[in-house]
């Protein structure tokens, strides 16, 4: 298989809480079911920062899994993100979302020590060999200081199950290199503010937050961008930015929740310690959603 399945734009799944954080299933549905009959999305990636996976339990990432992909059945496709640097917790999930059918399944790298190159290629080889599943590296080394470069990239993606590099990160010259360096396998662009410029280094996709909220707008980008009209998706892009740096500015996963909940989206809270809006924040959101989304 040549994985083109996996291209395009998938949402990192925002997940909704209730006000004492217990996960709320039927919010969860509701978030999903906008991504992909109102944005359009290609696929959604689960588990990740933006699902506040690392605030949860074993039970809660299984239970997310399990709504997501019940309500998603195959309508778009579904990436499961298992990492964990408790490798056991990763090893059951990733065998847990490959039974219930997930399309792919992705891990962060291992973060807070330092752990070695070497550590880390065995992490993902014993993800990886546990499952018969695709999995995609999660590298985001501003959250977990973990840097690795093209020839490290490499020694992963040797494994021929390691289909690929979701890359969240400003380093265009390290994705530059890593393109170059390796035609046949996918990447994903993980900062959204950044989609335009990772397109033109021929990314495959973009795995983000705000397409939860802002779909339309950044599958316009990529089709502009594949079409080779870069003045029109900078255009685009430039408009995404100004909603990007306010939602930013607001606090990120909270106001993209308050804009689903002005859709009427049953989006809630977040998980603490992570805080929710306060009605400031909330006026503020609602202002961003009416300027910006409408
Ligand atoms: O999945 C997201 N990363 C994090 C990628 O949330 C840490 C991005 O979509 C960002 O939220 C977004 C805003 O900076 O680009």
């Amino acid at each position: 298989m040549d994985n083109t399945d996996l291209k395009g734009i998938f949402s990192a799944l925002l997940i909704s809480f209730d006000e004492n954080g217990h996960i709320n299933e039927q919010g969860i549905r509701e978030i999903i079911r906008h991504n992909i009959d109102k944005m359009k999305i290609d696929g959604l990636y689960v588990g990740g920062s933006t699902g506040e996976n690392f605030m949860l339990s074993t039970e809660e990432k299984k239970e997310i899994f399990r709504i997501a992909k019940d309500e998603v059945k195959n309508d778009v496709r579904l990436i499961a993100q298992v990492g964990s640097i408790n490798v056991k917790e990763a090893v059951e999930l990733a065998k847990y979302v490959t039974e219930l059918g997930y399309d792919a399944i992705s891990a962060v790298t291992p973060f807070y020590y330092k752990f070695s190159f070497s550590e880390i290629k065995e992490y993902y080889n014993t993800i990886v060999n546990s499952c018969n599943n695709r999995m995609i590296i999660y590298s985001i080394p501003f959250l977990t200081n973990v840097n690795m470069d093209v020839s490290q990239f490499g020694e992963l993606l040797e494994n021929k199950n390691i289909i690929g590099i979701k890359f969240t990160a400003a380093d265009f010259f390290l994705l530059e290199r890593t393109r170059k360096a390796f035609p046949d396998k996918l990447l994903w662009a993980g900062f959204d503010e950044m989609m335009l410029p990772a397109l033109s280094l021929n990314v495959d996709g973009a795995i983000g937050s705000t397409f939860n909220v802002n779909g339309i707008r950044a599958r316009q980008i990529f089709n502009l961008a594949q079409e080779g009209k870069f003045s029109e998706a900078l255009e685009l892009q430039h408009i995404t930015n100004d909603l990007i740096e306010a939602i930013l500015n607001n606090g990120l996963y909270s106001t993209l929740k308050n804009i689903l909940e002005e859709q009427g989206v049953n989006a809630g809270y977040c998980r603490r310690p992570m805080a929710s809006s306060t009605p400031e924040q909330k006026a503020k959101a609602k202002e961003i959603y009416q300027k910006y989304l409408v």
